[in-house]
């Protein structure tokens, strides 16, 4: 059998190894990736974002629960080196989320924030392309942090979950700058501290102001995740946003959500190439001075790297 038929029943080794040739860019990895492909776009993609502390791994952990409860298949993407899921936290939440880690029907894969080849949002796209290739039915992305990487990682989920707690005050202006934005559910986690019903009336009302009246309602839950308190209404907020995505929102969504691929994996080729041919011409620096001292002008030389590039891409 070959791997990519072995991904496709569901083998998880076959996956595993699939993803780390996929971390190294093996362009045997790129082709059976595209093999792949045709089989892709059943798992529903649900991403989990907030700041750090807010309460995401508990959350996701609890939804891996719900779905698994339900009969589904999971799949979870850590995007973050300190995720309980892959040893990074504190012992006693890494021993309860870990309990996933042993049963088959989980498969949890954690990403680096940092040195991955073409940036978060294409090694995410790659893993989630394989869980989903291997029949996850739900896939659980969790990222940290509310940086650009963030937000262009949750812009390739079906359904973005963004968590927060009570009692962050300023905080909450950080959120509204950019993660509200893109907040299909918003969670206030800790709902067992004081102010949880204070943080869901200021969070309606940012929506209120963002939103104003006719838009899509962004539905609001209290949880209190450590005890599983409120994941039910959760799992219900996050199905609802499914089937109202559904039809021609969805599509929408899917064909925003190609094109920003196939411009960012252009944008990274082309990027490589123009590299390679720096290096090829002794380096950026020794061009730079050239045309700094005026033995040659910028117009000129990038003119020259343009026409050899493309002449040997017509090679090829
Ligand atoms: N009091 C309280 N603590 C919680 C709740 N949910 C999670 N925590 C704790 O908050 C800390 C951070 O949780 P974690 O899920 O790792 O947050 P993340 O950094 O957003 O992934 C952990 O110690 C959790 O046990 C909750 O609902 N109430
Ligand atoms: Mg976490």
């Amino acid at each position: 059998m070959s791997r990519i038929d072995e991904i496709l029943a569901g083998n998880e080794r076959a996956a595993a190894r699939l993803m780390r040739d996929l971390d190294d860019r093996l362009p045997s990895a790129i082709a059976e990736l595209r093999l792949l492909y045709p089989h892709t776009g059943r798992a529903r993609v649900i991403g989990v974002t907030g700041n750090p502390g807010a309460g995401k791994s508990t959350v996701v952990d609890g939804l891996i629960e719900r779905y698994r409860g339900a009969g589904k298949r999971v799949g979870v993407v850590a995007v973050d080196p300190t995720s309980p899921f892959t040893g990074g936290a504190i012992l006693g939440d890494r021993i309860r989320m870990q309990r996933h880690a042993t049963d088959p029907g989980v498969f949890i894969r954690s990403l680096a924030t940092r040195g991955h080849l073409g940036g978060l949002s294409r090694s995410t796209c790659d893993v989630v392309s394989v869980l989903d290739a291997m029949g996850c039915d739900v896939v659980l992305v969790e990222t940290v942090g509310v940086g650009q990487d963030e937000i262009d990682v949750m812009a390739a989920t079906d359904t973005t979950v963004v968590v927060t707690v009570p009692g962050l005050g300023d905080d909450i202006q950080a959120i509204k700058a950019g993660i509200l934005e893109i907040a299909d559910v918003l969670v206030v986690n800790k709902a067992d501290r004081e102010g949880a019903d204070r943080a869901v009336r200021d969070l309606l009302h940012m929506l209120e102001l963002r939103h104003g009246s006719g838009a899509r309602e962004v539905e609001i839950v209290k949880t209190i995740a450590l005890r599983g308190d409120g994941l039910e209404l959760l799992v219900a907020a996050i199905d609802r946003h499914r089937v109202e995505t559904a039809g021609a929102d969805g599509r929408e969504r899917g064909r925003r959500r190609a094109a920003a691929q196939l411009a960012e994996l252009i944008e990274e080729g082309l990027a490589e190439v123009t590299r390679a041919a720096f290096v090829e011409r002794g380096g950026i620096d020794a061009l730079a001075d050239d045309i700094a001292a005026r033995r040659t002008d910028p117009y000129g030389v990038a003119h020259e790297i343009i026409a050899a590039l493309l002449s040997g891409a017509h090679r090829r």
